[in-house]
This record gives C-alpha cells, structure tokens and sequence, in this order.
C-alpha cells in the first residue's frame, strides 16, 4: 500500500493498566481511581497519537506533545502529566493520530464520484449477516443524510469500500492483535485499500442487545474515515478518538460531525435543489 494511505483504527486500551508511575502522577492517578502509565507508556501513547514529521529534541519532545494532547482535549495546556491526562490515555479510543502525520492528509482525500460503492466482503460470526448488512447501511445513511453522497451495495467484485471481518494478519501492513486493542481500522478514500474498513473479529461485537463492542458505533466512526474525516477533538462527535458506550438506539451524528462531512462534500439540500 502507498505511503500515503490512512490507516485508522479503534484501539481498546485494556482495562488494567498495571503503568508503574512517578510518584507524583501515581498518586495521582490513584486518587482518580485508575492505574496509570509510567512515564514511558505515557510516551509511546503521545508519539503513536500525537506524531510529528520532525522529530524535536528529545528533552522536550514529551512535554511539547503532551501539550499538543492537553490542547486537543481541552485541558489546561501544563505540559505536565497528571490525573485528568492519564484517565484520557487509558480510554478506550481509535488508532488514528489526534495530529495527523504530515504524510496521512496530504490532499484531503475524498470521493469524486457522487455514488459510492460497497460491499461486505466477510462477517462476523457473532451477528447475523442480515443484521450486519443493517447496521452497516444505517452508519451509511447517517453520513449520506448531510451530504450529496449515496451508497450502492454490491455483492460482487470490488466496490470503493470494501467492508471485512478479520483476525490476526489479513493481507495489509496492520495485523489485529486479539481481543481488545485494536478494534477496528479503516483507510481513507483512494484507490486499491483506500477507503477499506476491516473489524477485528476477534472482539465481541453487539448490536446492542448484548456485552461486547457497539457495531454501529464503531462502523460509523471508521466510516467517517472511510469518507475522508478525521479525528475531533469535540467530545460529542462521532470522530472524537476515543471509543465509548453510547446509547445506540439514540446514537446520531453530532454538529461537529455533520460540519466535517459537509466540508468535504457539500450540504444535500443545496446540491438536490440545484
Ligand atoms: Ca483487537
Ligand atoms: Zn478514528
Ligand atoms: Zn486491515
């Protein structure tokens, strides 16, 4: 696959951390109830999410990201690791950098074509197929409800995104890793694996009804990706990095969602009436 292309991918951070901390930050971070990272983990969660193209000197580099990640998130800009920082790098949350590397939007991808085209490749074992293609076509609407954009599902050959369950490596660079973690990523429109959304068959996926990882939410999210969006750092938005529960029934893009799609393509209306 080319450089270029956008990986993205929900990650799961389990649950239990055992991060040994520096003192202060563990006390910390025991006062808010959660296990934290030391200093190191810390590290790797800011230069997996929080790259840059160059690399700054090292002495100050944890501090400069770190309040990069603090701006993100809305926090007061210390640079300075504590409680409220650590409960943010132990939530559940997508792979995708909160910074995009300079290499992942060098034209902001899109779709030219007004009709875009999937198909479900593979499913899971823990929904029925015909649920699946449901939940699938819903997280689909949502995005084609704000925009001049329509979806065509196709049951052979190759589509613009092609949608897969699949455990361990399956033929890209980004192997899933078992339950948890990585839930789920997707590639940004483009030819080949561009605009491709795989989950990782390996979680629990739900429909709701059941324990285990939302479907519909997280479809929605990686088809955000699939349609050329980023990450937000609004808390209500869909594309916010990090994975939640959400009450699915009620589950709806947010403003900050519909103004990011409506960037790339346009408002529906105003294409219909013209
Ligand atoms: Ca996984
Ligand atoms: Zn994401
Ligand atoms: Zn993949």
């Amino acid at each position: 696959m080319g450089p270029a292309a956008l990986l993205c991918a929900l990650c799961l951070l389990p649950r239990r951390l055992a991060w040994p901390l520096p003192a202060e930050a563990a006390e910390a971070a025991e006062a808010a109830g959660a296990r934290g990272p030391p200093r190191t983990q810390a590290q790797d969660y800011l230069k997996r999410f929080y790259p840059s193209d160059s690399e700054p000197r090292k002495a100050d580099s944890f501090e400069a990201r770190l309040k990069l990640m603090q701006r993100f998130f809305r926090l007061p800009v210390t640079g300075v690791l504590n409680s409220r920082v650590l409960e943010i790098m132990q939530k559940p949350r997508c792979g995708v950098p909160d910074i995009a590397e300079y290499s992942l939007f060098p034209t902001q991808p899109k779709w030219i074509s007004r009709v875009v085209t999937y198909r479900v490749l593979s499913y899971t074992k823990d929904l029925p197929r015909v649920t699946v293609n449901q939940l699938v076509a819903k997280a689909l609407t949502m995005w084609s409800q704000e925009v001049p954009l329509s979806f065509r599902r196709v049951l052979v050959g190759t589509a613009d995104i092609m949608i897969s369950f699949a455990r361990g490596a399956h033929g890209d660079s980004y192997p899933f890793d078992g339950p948890g973690n990585t839930l789920a990523h997707a590639f940004a429109p483009g030819p080949g694996l561009g605009g491709d959304a795989h989950f990782d068959e390996d979680e629990r996926w739900t429909d709701g009804s059941r324990i285990g990882v939302n479907f519909l939410i997280t479809a929605t999210h990686e088809l955000g990706h699939s349609l050329g969006l980023g990450h937000s750092s609004d808390p209500d938005a869909v594309m916010y990095p990090t994975y939640r529960v959400r009450d699915s029934k009620n589950f709806k893009l947010s403003p900050d969602d519909i103004e990011g799609i409506q960037k790339l393509y346009g408002e529906k209306n105003k294409s219909r009436k013209n």
